[in-house]
């Protein structure tokens, strides 16, 4: 066998093909979860627990960004291909750390107030010279890996009168680049869409929830999933959610794609389903024939959604001996905190079992339902979910490793209430509905009481067999970077307070870690060139909890940091934040604070957080403004100067009036934070 792929290394080198396709497998990361099974598992190891603590800079680059950054660079043939916020592209060359091309899709500033989490974006994907990019605004751009100049453009989007956005990398699987959205804290009708990756047309489209019934169904499963929702809540109007904008994985043995779902919209279910249902194909993994996007077959994690439950998270396959019998399985960590096991031919439960603390189910039946907790659902009374919609494993990439047989993700708790809001209708925003003045649509109220779980971050080390926890890190706080795995028996995880660490994956000893210039979320890559291992990062804070809250005062800009043994590049000066003092000396009418409070929430809370309070992540929080930021609020709120980073522009939607209740908010809040003298 050696002989032979010796000599097909030959052939390639003679047919004038790159001397990396003649590299050992597993040298490059060639796709978002490292391999179709997105086991971001490494085969290299060159890098082990014994010489780690030899690892040094090589380069760093500057991605020339300020939000969230949360895209896994790809790297072929020497280039590595990553994204920053705002969908922009960045080619570089792996062994000098310099800028081939970028390519910036252009997205409109304005349309950053359709996107829930932050203007983020989790990489490219690159296929036969070709690299693919969604950007925030739902356009597929095929952008030539040489040159960086597009080839062609795709409008991914059925409806722009819905807020539609999206986040996530595009895969290819058998030359078709596929790609869904985000949208669902709005209410958007959740698809996936597959085009030929040459040519650019579109192959085919999934829906994941169904639509408006007096219309024809797209295919049988919508039939099957519309009997599942009831139509007196005239579900189709508020979009049903289902959005799929993160995860993607596919086994060419069973010619099966894999898809994982988000949660329903609104999150109410008793709004948007009043007389309940599971609500297919919310928060489940559903199974597609990749030809066709034909529906195969489904698995529901969390029936009838009513939490923010996304079924979004890393899904992984992987071949695993269950009670003696080798399994094909798919596992996943979504949100709702167990952890799953499913037989990926038939989509049978095998086994779910809780990651973290949970209060809403206390479990799994055999037939792979949860059994709910009373009151969970928050219909009567005020319900400290958790976790909560935050989940208690967000996006953050998953890795896992045959050699021990674990999966690490990063698991968390942000604690959080909820209460149905009896009062909603869909996009007819009442102060007080949350971020409803900018369109959000949740029939949930949030925090409507203070929550009393407490908030954590940890890595977790799992074994899917006996779904049991094998060894944790604690973290100083929630949000922490995914994981890469490696053959050398290493993980490797960025955290919130803007470090990364290796681990020995065996048993969770810490072996070597680096300061980062600021919070980590995105996952750490493994390739080597030229014979020699690196492992890269791109690093920049933010996301969903990433833009009202921190856990390091360290910020610099978005950077790609890339280490290997004997690496001796300086790490890049890091600038450091100082929170300014709490904004006072402002006159405002302590009477306008109540409503002041309310048009906060409706406007501006998932942005900038509770003044005060919160201390501001990628975006400022307004308890710590200058006073004279305050005093003339208006100058931001109308046509500001923050549109060009996306801030929306909030004439015609608050008037003067409004405007001055917010301040009074934002300065009363202040005051009662401050600490007495
Ligand atoms: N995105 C993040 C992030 O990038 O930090 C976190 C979340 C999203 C969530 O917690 C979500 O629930 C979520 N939901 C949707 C949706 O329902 O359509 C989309 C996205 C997204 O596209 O980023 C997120």
């Amino acid at each position: 066998a050696g002989a032979a792929r010796q000599t097909l290394s030959a052939m390639l080198l003679a047919l004038g093909a790159s001397a990396a396709l003649a590299a050992s497998p597993g040298a490059e990361w060639r796709s978002h979860g490292f391999d179709d099974a997105g086991t971001r598992f490494s085969p290299l190891k060159q890098i082990t627990p014994a010489n780690v603590k030899d690892l040094g800079l090589v380069w760093s680059y500057d991605l020339e960004s300020t939000r969230g950054v949360e895209a896994t660079p790809i790297v072929v043939d020497g280039v590595m291909y990553v994204t920053a916020p705002w969908s922009v592209v960045h080619a570089i060359d792996v062994r000098s750390g310099r800028r081939l091309w970028t390519y910036d899709p252009e997205v409109p500033r304005a349309h950053a107030k359709n996107a829930c989490c932050d203007v983020v974006n989790r990489g490219v994907a690159v296929h036969k010279g070709v690299v693919y990019v969604a950007s925030l605004d739902g356009r597929l751009v095929a952008i030539d890996a040489a040159s960086g100049k597009r080839r062609w453009e795709q409008d991914t989007i059925i409806d722009r009168a819905r807020p539609y956005t999206v986040t996530g990398a595009p895969r290819v699987f058998k030359d078709k680049v596929i790609i869904g959205n985000g949208g669902a804290e709005y209410g958007v009708r959740g698809y996936i869409t597959a085009y030929d990756a040459d040519s650019g047309r579109q192959a085919w489209r999934w829906f994941a929830v169904p639509g408006d019934p007096s219309q024809p169904f797209e295919d049988e499963s919508m039939a099957k999933a519309a009997k599942t929702w009831d139509p007196s809540g005239r579900y189709w109007e508020a979009g049903g959610g289902g959005t799929m904008w993160n995860s993607m994985v596919f086994d060419p043995e069973l010619n099966l794609m894999y898809v994982g779902t988000g949660n329903a919209s609104p999150w109410s279910h008793r709004q948007r389903s009043p007389g309940g249902g599971d609500n297919l194909y919310t928060a489940s993994i559903v199974a597609l024939d990749p030809d066709t996007g034909k529906y195969v077959w489904h698995y529901q994690e969390t029936p009838g959604d009513n939490w923010d439950y996304t079924s979004t998270q890393d899904l992984i396959l992987a071949d695993l001996r269950i009670d003696g019998k080798l399994r094909k399985v798919v596992m996943h960590a979504p949100k709702n905190g167990f952890f799953f096991v499913v037989d990926r031919t038939n989509g049978a439960f095998i086994s779910a079992k809780n990651f973290v603390p949970v209060n809403w189910a206390k479990g799994y039946d055999r037939n792979g339902r949860p059994i709910e907790m009373p009151g969970a659902r928050a219909v009567e009374e005020p319900f400290d979910a958790v976790p909560g919609p935050f989940g208690a494993h967000n996006w953050h990439s998953m890795s896992f490793s045959p050699q021990t047989g674990l999966a690490y993700f990063p698991a968390q708790n942000v604690p959080l209430v909820l209460a149905e809001d009896k009062t909603w209708r869909h996009n007819q925003a009442q102060a007080g509905q949350p971020m409803a003045g900018i369109g959000w649509n949740l029939g949930m109220q949030v925090n409507s009481r203070a929550p009393t779980s407490q908030p954590f971050g940890r890595l977790i080390a799992w074994d899917p067999v006996k779904q049991k926890e094998v060894w944790r890190k604690e973290h100083v706080s929630p949000w922490n970077g995914g994981t890469l795995v490696t053959a050398g028996n290493l993980v490797f995880q960025g955290t919130a307070d803007a470090r990364l660490i290796a681990y020995d994956a065996r048993d969770g000893k810490e072996l070597w870690s680096s300061p980062m210039g600021t919070g980590v979320i995105a996952a750490p890559v493994s390739y080597e060139v030229d014979g020699r291992q690196y492992v890269s990062i791109a690093v920049g804070w933010g996301g969903v909890y990433g833009q009202t809250q921190r856990a390091t005062e360290r910020n610099i800009p978005g950077t790609v940091y890339t280490f290997a043994l004997g690496g001796k590049a300086p790490l890049p000066e890091f600038a450091h934040r100082q929170l300014n003092a709490l904004v006072g000396g402002v006159a405002y009418d302590p009477a306008d604070v109540a409503a002041g409070t309310a048009l906060y929430v409706s406007n501006c809370v998932f942005c900038h957080g509770v003044p005060g309070v919160d201390k501001g992540g990628n975006l400022p929080n307004l308890g710590y403004s200058a006073p004279e930021t305050i005093e003339h609020l208006e100058r931001f709120v109308f046509k500001g100067p923050y549109m060009a980073r996306g801030m929306p522009d909030f004439s015609g939607h608050l008037s003067d009036e409004d405007v001055r209740k917010i301040k009074a908010f934002i300065l009363g809040t202040a005051d009662a934070v401050r600490p007495k003298k």
